[in-house]
């Protein structure tokens, strides 16, 4: 009985420090899989070295868990500038109040439609158990972008072709 007690006090506040966090998402990573990081933009965890390279402009499905249960909403923002400037926040709602731990959710989000090399994903699990006083927790991916559906090299000047005499087309070479 002691022994309980005691696993109990060492082991609740571990879990009562975590909240939210994202999970590997279409190849990019999370920084670290600790959930209970208050402090923003990234809770101080530095950026990944060499990140995953994806499509300029692709959709890609973002998923993420939901550790501790707590009204509120998730808010998704790019950076792609080494997280000094962040876009407009795709915001999902906390729609999981119930069952088991964690909430497992996802979402499709759009990549940014430029190249970088030192891009971030931030999730956001913002706290409305006090509306007047939300309190946040944070998790960031690192990832590249490059342009997909860059335009093609310009091609060679074309070469005016010789007309064939008599106008027929030799087409036994075509095959
Ligand atoms: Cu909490």
């Amino acid at each position: 009985m002691k022994f309980w007690i005691a696993c109990l006090i060492l082991v609740t506040p571990l879990i009562s420090s975590a909240h939210a966090r994202l999970k590997m998402s279409a190849g990019i990573a999370p920084r670290t899989s600790d959930a209970g990081l208050k402090v923003g933009p990234c809770g101080n965890k530095p950026k990944q070295a060499n990140p995953p390279t994806l499509n300029a402009g692709d959709k890609i499905t973002v998923t993420w868990e939901e550790t501790i249960n707590h009204p509120g909403r998730f808010e998704f923002r790019f950076s792609t500038d080494g997280d000094v400037t962040w876009s407009t926040p795709v915001t999902i709602p906390d729609t999981q109040d119930g069952g088991g731990l964690p909430h497992q959710y996802s979402t499709e989000l759009t990549l940014p439609s430029m190249t970088c090399t030192n891009c971030t994903l931030q999730m956001i699990q913002v706290m409305t158990d006090n509306p007047n006083n939300p309190s946040n927790y944070y998790s960031c991916a690192d990832f590249q972008l490059v342009q997909s559906n860059a335009p093609t090299p310009t091609p060679p000047p074309a070469v005016t072709p010789t007309p064939s005499p008599g106008g027929s087309e030799d087409c036994s070479m075509a095959h």
